[in-house]
């Protein structure tokens, strides 16, 4: 029997099942690092890794972009768009079995075709449902999480949720409503809301007060439908600073927690942090994850990377083992992803023509978050780092420090402390950034 899943047609012939060959192997087409049963600090890779494929990325863009049309061909020719739906289906689990990803995430519209009304759409994306459920058996592939395309369509040009048009907010409904359906039907593990046109151009035009209430009342609608139906999983909320709009509600992860603070949904979303969209905020993808993880909203990520020299969404493939480590390092601190996982929200360029191309996008995406794990098992076992940052805070363990740390002290007495101890050598104590550097650049050379 084949180790992999395909339907009448294979979509990728010549490629088999991707199997780990070690970092001497020189075949683009094997992991060098990434061993998913390997067990690191007492946990097998692929549970602590957790890999998505996004459905968006892989098998509906085709390389477009605003200066000329897509140059990535897929082969899911059919009479008509549910064959074609149903045909890249065929595609997309026989990929999912052949990198051996546990996990998928997709938009409604990217599994079915939108309908002339509202109850064909919604009939079209459950014949795909039914078609997702029966191969989610057949080959042990899960789903991270669903979501509604409530952006691409040009009736959401002024925004979903956030719409002036009462018209269109209710309209969002119908997709979201289903898409949670779905999510539910499929057993998905989180449900994912990225603000895609949920901010403004101008505010000329724009009541920014109206359109955040209205957010936050249609993520409470959808919470409470949710719940009711026994959705048990996750919802995230997935920072964006801009693009497409010039200011994104959900600008970064503080932005978003204040928010759901608010409105009193910070009991069931947590964040959904992706590294380019961090990098728009002006921030690492570290400091977004480190940010999540301190306030106890840290959910799931979207693997991908920008491109230092311009500001826009590049969505490149994780490559940088700095980077991976960095973010390991954060999620292992916390003990690891619960629900969530690393979803390559990530495409392969415009000119990576050729059908191996995706295979070798994600077996590099894969290597990197496998490095990255290593390396920051090797920071907690080897102990130098975390160490040295429990050091750092050793003088709130004990004594006055300890007082202030349980809040026993006013602000009086902290001064008392202060004057009486005088100002002798108190805060001249060197941070060691370099040598914590040139450790960590250590364990990257493997020393
Ligand atoms: C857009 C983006 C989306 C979300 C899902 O920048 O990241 O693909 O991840 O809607
Ligand atoms: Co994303």
């Amino acid at each position: 029997m084949a180790d992999f899943y395909t339907g009448a047609k294979e979509y990728f012939p010549g490629i088999k099942k991707i199997k780990y060959e070690g970092s001497q192997s020189r075949n683009p087409l094997a992991f060098k690092y990434y061993d998913a049963d390997k067990v690191i600090g007492g946990k097998k890779m692929k549970d602590h890794l957790r890999f998505a494929i996004a459905y968006w990325h892989s098998f509906c863009g085709d390389g477009g972009d605003p200066f000329g049309p897509g140059t990535h061909v897929f082969p899911w020719g059919a009479n008509n768009p549910i064959e074609a739906a149903e045909n890249k289906m065929d595609g997309a689990f026989e990929f999912f079995t052949k990198i051996g990803a546990g996990y998928y995430a997709f938009h409604d519209r990217d599994i079915a075709p939108e309908g002339s009304t509202p109850a064909e759409s919604e009939k079209n994306l459950f014949t795909l449902v039914a078609k997702a459920k029966k191969l989610q058996a057949e080959t042990g592939v899960k789903l991270l999480w669903g979501t509604a395309n409530v952006f691409s369509n040009p009736r959401f040009m002024n925004g979903a949720a956030t719409n002036p048009e009462f018209g269109v907010v209710a309209l969002a409904a119908t997709q979201v409503k289903a898409a949670i359906d779905a999510t539910i039907e499929l057993g998905g593990e989180g449900y994912t809301f990225w603000g895609g046109r949920e901010g403004y151009m101008s505010l000329l035009n724009t009541n920014l007060k109206k359109e955040k209430d209205n957010l936050a009342r249609f993520l409470t609608m959808a919470r409470d439908y949710a719940r009711k139906q026994g959705f048990k999983g996750v919802f995230y909320i997935e920072p964006k600073p801009m693009e497409p709009t010039k200011h994104q509600y959900d600008f970064d992860t503080e932005t978003v927690i204040g928010f759901l603070r608010q409105y009193g949904l910070d009991k069931d979303f947590r964040m959904n942090i992706e590294a380019n969209h961090a990098e728009l905020a002006g921030h690492d993808f570290v400091h977004e994850l480190e940010t999540a993880a301190a306030a106890g909203f840290f959910g799931s990520v979207d693997a991908n990377r920008g491109d230092n020299m311009n500001g826009w969404d590049t969505d490149q493939f994780p490559m940088s083992y700095y980077e991976t480590a960095m973010a390991m390092y954060t999620i292992l601190k916390i003990g690891g992803f619960k629900e969530g996982g690393l979803n390559f929200d990530s495409k392969i360029r415009r000119n990576s023509i050729d059908p191996a191309d995706l295979f070798i996008a994600h077996i590099g995406g894969m290597d990197a978050f496998a490095v990255g794990l290593q390396i920051a098992q090797r920071i907690i076992d080897d102990g130098v780092i975390p160490g040295f940052v429990k050091d750092r805070y050793a003088s709130f363990e004990s004594g006055d420090g300890a007082k202030f740390s349980k809040g026993e002290l006013t602000l009086e007495q902290l001064a008392k402390i202060g004057a009486d101890a005088g100002y002798g050598k108190t805060g001249l104590t060197s941070g060691k950034q370099e040598y914590l550097e040139n450790v960590l650049n250590g364990y990257l050379l493997g020393l």
